[in-house]
């Protein structure tokens, strides 16, 4: 272990433009896992991450919500900021894109690129929205993708083969704002010859660290063909590109970029060099998602290389997330978000972080839902973990008032022995949950051990054997405190205090698992955990089943209308010449109606609401296009507008000419 490079481990970047949910926390509870374990046995770890700034899924949105991309940024970067302290995720360094030191690096890098020949430049057929009068890239544009022909965003295949596009690739793109019908037009861009490091990344991936499933998707990738990436979009938001003031880099270029920017920020507050992170032979570890395995694995080293930077050592990535069998899906109401449905509603951050560790593998589906979660809860943390931790250290406060003075039995300190090194084995290899299995395995294993031996009943008979019972249970529990940690943190530490320990539980090594508990005076135990009911968990889900039925009537009940079918309606004003009931019926009237350009006979269902006479004279609104009907045998042409069930007339404000158009 000597002389080995500082561990740097890296969370993908949130983009700021939504709130925290399940999918990320899938990411970055198990990065946090693996940053705090390594650094309890011995590593010199930095832990960095921050928020996605750029790129089009910030403009689109900041645009939706009448703001700049610079406040929106601000906002969710902050919520990120706060909601991962909330979840017990600690980054040394949480940054931002948009902050100097990400341009910084960024436009170093891009002149590096340049310099050692892998930019060049070309024309391309862009997507050109007519009626905004603008280029479209990335998000900007939605059409078909080229290779699965699944419904596609400009620069990725999302709800398909997952295939990254380049710009012009998409088929019959339409604009993501107005609803136009895209064409493409010619327009110079800048492109990174990725085709040009095949011979490179053949013999990086097959030693790179990290799981198999990032991997093994990448060799598949790059046995295909590897075509240069584009690397410049006409935006005004983002990093410009180095001598262009017109255009920026592609997010993806400045946003891995930040990972190097968030360590110079750290490094340079804290007296250290940021080269030892990423020059040369490194520890770079990412934790990504599982679906921009691409990214990480391909251009990212890619583009490190040809500006001479060190590559990384490993890519972690997560396996997909599901809630109720489902595909997460915001709009389809499919996602669990952090604050609104977890902490907010006063649950532990520790009992989602032991779900989300130990769920699954770490590059497996993990299936979200609430009544899974509240059993592996009740079951596995509060049945086994606290009923055990509770009982040793209440008796030994009831009948020792504290840790009694005897030696740990050999065969506990073994047992202690055999978890701590198979923990340390399947943290190093990524297997979160395996680690996580092994630390209950312990704390069934003292669970059994405390019933079997029943040392409440030992006592009445004899108090030293009693008292060897209880403190071998209680070194179990130091140990189950100290493992526990990375997963844990915050029971961790309050085990930790119930031992008589003053000082952080964090501050130890995992090896103080088998140095002997001290025989330090005890507080009061209190039970660890509280169960979740069952009535918290059918609340917590049917809030969650009311967000899929919310999400499934209005997907239903209102089709999305494209501008340019909204303007297919002719909607004028109109005055009320005439009314008279319609016969033989009791709700309908027959109105003549001036829409100014010529006089109308509309069939209107509102005999219930207005007198005939009472909608003489009025100002109305009217659609004056609608295919004519027969309406009990009257002949309508038109419909006038009126809101809700009691047929509310919709009237001009002022009164205008009749025949004035609405728009
Ligand atoms: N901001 C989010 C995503 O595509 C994106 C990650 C950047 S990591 C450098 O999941
Ligand atoms: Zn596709």
């Amino acid at each position: 272990m000597m002389n080995l490079p500082p561990l740097l481990v890296t969370c993908g970047l949130p983009y700021t433009n939504g709130p925290c949910h399940l999918g990320h926390l899938r990411t970055y509870v198990p990065a946090d896992m693996y940053v705090r374990y390594m650094r309890r046995a011995g590593e010199e770890v930095l832990f960095v991450c921050g928020s996605d700034n750029h790129g089009t899924p910030i403009v689109v949105s900041a645009e939706e919500a009448g703001i700049t991309p610079r406040a929106l940024s601000e906002h969710y970067h902050k919520h990120f900021d706060e909601t991962f302290k909330r979840m017990g995720v600690k980054f040394d360094r949480f940054g931002m894109t948009d902050n100097p030191a990400t341009h910084h690096r960024t436009q170093t890098i891009v002149t590096a690129l340049e310099k050692n020949g892998y930019i060049y430049k070309q024309i391309v057929h862009q997507a050109y929205c007519t009626r905004c009068k603008r280029f479209l890239p990335d998000r900007y544009v939605e059409g078909t993708c080229p290779y699965c022909g699944k419904p596609a965003r400009g620069d990725e295949c999302d709800q398909g083969c997952g295939k990254h596009l380049e710009p012009g690739e998409i088929r019959d793109p339409v604009c993501k704002v107005c609803g136009t019908k895209a064409e493409f037009r010619d327009q110079e861009h800048y492109f990174f010859r990725l085709s040009e490091f095949r011979d490179f990344l053949l013999p990086y991936l097959e030693q790179v660290r990290g799981t198999s499933n990032a991997k093994n998707y990448a060799i598949g990738w790059i046995k295909d063909e590897l075509h240069d990436w584009c690397i410049t979009r006409t935006l005004e938001w983002g990093v410009k590109f180095p001598g262009r003031d017109d255009l920026v880099v592609y997010v993806w270029v400045d946003a891995p970029i930040g990972y190097i920017a968030f360590t110079e920020e750290w490094t340079k507050a804290n007296a250290k060099d940021w080269k030892r992170y990423w020059c040369g032979q490194n520890r770079v570890t990412h934790f990504i998602g599982g679906d921009i395995i691409y990214h990480h694995t391909i251009f990212w080293p890619a583009l490190l290389k040809g500006a001479g930077y060190g590559v990384p050592h490993a890519v972690v990535a997560s396996g997909m997330v599901k809630v109720d069998d489902h595909k997460f899906s915001k709009s389809r109401g499919y996602v669990v978000w952090t604050n609104d449905d977890y902490l907010d509603k006063g649950l532990p951050a520790d009992y989602l972080r032991y779900y989300l560790l130990s769920y699954t593998s770490h590059t497996k589906e993990l299936n979200f839902s609430w009544k899974v979660f509240g059993e592996r809860i009740n079951n596995e943390v509060v049945n086994i973990f606290g009923n055990f931790v509770y009982r040793t250290l209440f008796f030994a406060h009831k009948e020792f008032k504290g840790t009694p003075p005897n030696i740990v039995d050999p065969v506990i300190t073994v047992e202690i022995e055999k978890c701590l090194a198979s923990v340390d084995q399947l943290i190093r290899d990524y297997e979160f949950k395996g680690a996580v299995d092994a630390i209950m395995t312990l704390a069934a294993f003292g669970n059994t051990y405390f019933q079997t031996n029943a040392p409440w009943k030992m006592i009445k008979t004899d108090r030293a054997e009693a008292a060897r019972m209880c403190k071998n249970s209680i070194q179990i529990v130091k140990a189950l405190a100290l493992l526990i940690e990375p997963v844990m943190p915050d029971t961790a530490q309050r085990c930790w205090q119930m031992l008589g320990y003053e000082d952080a539980v964090a501050n130890h090594p995992v090896s103080d698992a088998v140095v002997p508990v001290s025989e330090a005076l005890m507080r009061q135990p209190v039970p660890l955990f509280t169960r979740m009911e069952e009535n918290q968990i059918a609340e917590l889900d049917a809030l969650l089943q009311k967000r899929v039925a919310d999400a499934n009537r209005k997907k239903e009940k209102i089709p999305v209308v494209t501008f340019e079918e909204f303007q297919k309606l002719e909607i004028r004003t109109g005055l009320v010449l005439s009314a008279e009931p319609v016969p033989k019926s009791n709700k309908l009237l027959k109105l003549m109606v001036d829409i100014g350009t010529e006089k109308r006979q509309i069939v209107a269902g509102m005999q219930q609401f207005y007198k005939p006479d009472e909608m003489v004279g009025k100002n109305v609104v009217v659609v004056t296009n609608l295919v004519p009907a027969k309406i009990f045998g009257v002949e309508s042409n038109g419909m006038i507008l009126a809101a809700g069930d009691e047929a509310s007339l919709l009237v001009p404000q002022k009164t205008v000419k009749p025949g004035t158009k609405i728009r």
